[in-house]
């Protein structure tokens, strides 16, 4: 039988930690193989209602759940953590000004960098969901120089996700012989959904989304525009942000990063830019990758257009701005 994995959710009694712990527990993040054991974290005023999740994973009676930590203690938490999914933070709070939510969670994410640097296994791979996502995880990655920057990432699954969903819904396909969006940038609404490469599988063989869809106008327009506000669009409906879909979304990232891409499939993921496609280097920044043996490479070669070009540097140039803004918070 395999060893358990130990993993970490921040923020475990929150909405997303609550649609997300049994996804865990029932293997749909590491494989239904896979046993594990689920370490929870939350902050104080927060702790009864975590007793209470823990309670009802007990209840639960998951075959494959090992073991499960719950505490407000950080290093407790973090200790031998082989994956850490990273949703605690600081909401932005009406009247609230970007800055002082910023400074919240540069101080949030600075202590728990130092906690997983001197706690977690070796080789522990992150993924912070919490927002400013990308920021966030460059904060992380920068107070744990320890940390392979490679193993430091942020969710942009979601968006991708959603990307893949507009598309099927429009061409009335299976979302499942969609593939290939790309999410470019930063997870707010500056990011850029692109279809320039997208394909669906039809009973003729693979074609290009564009070929298909044959309306430019919604592909440039609506459609980008539609997957940059769900999540504004979701909490209308809803009066509360996404949750079961953001949970889903942290398993597929974490369970294609661990156990791999599948052939010609790409997905998106924030990583440590190295300045491909003229991102901005030094920042987390979301781009296409594949994975396999548990590390991610980021696709090349892909053909940009001056109108793609023109999106990938605004969504940059947001992240350079934020990396500015949690940098002053610092002194
Ligand atoms: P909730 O407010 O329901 O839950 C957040 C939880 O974090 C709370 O239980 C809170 O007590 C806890 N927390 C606060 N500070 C903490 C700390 N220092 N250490 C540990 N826990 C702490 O929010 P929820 O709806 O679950 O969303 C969580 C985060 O995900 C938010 O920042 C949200 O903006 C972000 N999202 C990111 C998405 C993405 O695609 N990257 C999509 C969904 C979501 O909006």
């Amino acid at each position: 039988a395999k060893e358990p994995v130990r993993v970490l959710v921040t923020g475990a009694a929150g909405q997303i930690g609550y649609a997300l712990v049994p996804m865990i527990a029932r293997g749909v993040m590491l494989g239904a193989d896979q046993p594990v054991i689920l370490h929870m974290l939350d902050i104080p005023p927060a702790a009864e209602a975590l007793n209470g999740v823990k309670m009802e994973l007990v209840d639960a009676a998951f075959p494959l759940l090992k073991g499960v930590v719950a505490t407000t203690d950080v290093v407790e938490a973090c200790t031998g953590v082989n994956v850490a999914v990273m949703v605690g933070g600081f909401p932005r709070k009406e009247g609230m000004e970007r800055k002082d939510v910023m400074s919240k969670n540069v101080s949030i994410y600075k202590s728990q960098a130092s906690a997983l640097e001197q706690h977690a296994a070796p080789n522990c791979k992150v993924l912070v969901v919490a927002n400013p996502a990308n920021t966030n995880a460059l904060i992380l990655k920068e107070f744990a120089p320890s940390i392979p920057a490679k193993n430091i990432t942020c969710l942009t699954r979601l968006d991708h996700n959603r990307a893949l969903g507009q598309i099927s819904e429009k061409l009335n396909v299976q979302v499942s012989d969609v593939k290939n969006v790309i999410i470019w940038g930063n997870h707010s609404s500056s990011q850029y959904p692109d279809v320039n490469h997208a394909t669906v599988m039809t009973p003729s063989g693979e074609k290009p989304v564009r070929e298909l869809v044959k309306d430019d106008a919604w592909l440039n327009g609506e459609f980008i525009t539609t997957v940059q506000q769900r999540g504004a669009a979701i909490i209308k409906a809803r009066k509360l942000s996404s949750a079961l879909s953001a949970a889903s979304a942290a398993c597929d990232h974490i369970r294609d990063w661990v156990l791999g891409t599948p052939e010609g499939t790409w997905v998106s993921m924030g990583v440590y830019s190295d300045g491909s496609y003229n991102a901005p280097a030094g920042v987390i920044y979301s781009f296409p990758v594949t994975c396999k043996n548990g590390e991610w490479t980021i696709v090349q070669g892909l053909a940009i257009d001056e109108f793609s070009r023109k999106k990938l540097d605004l969504t940059g140039a947001e992240l350079t701005e934020e990396k500015e803004l949690a940098y002053s918070c610092l002194s």
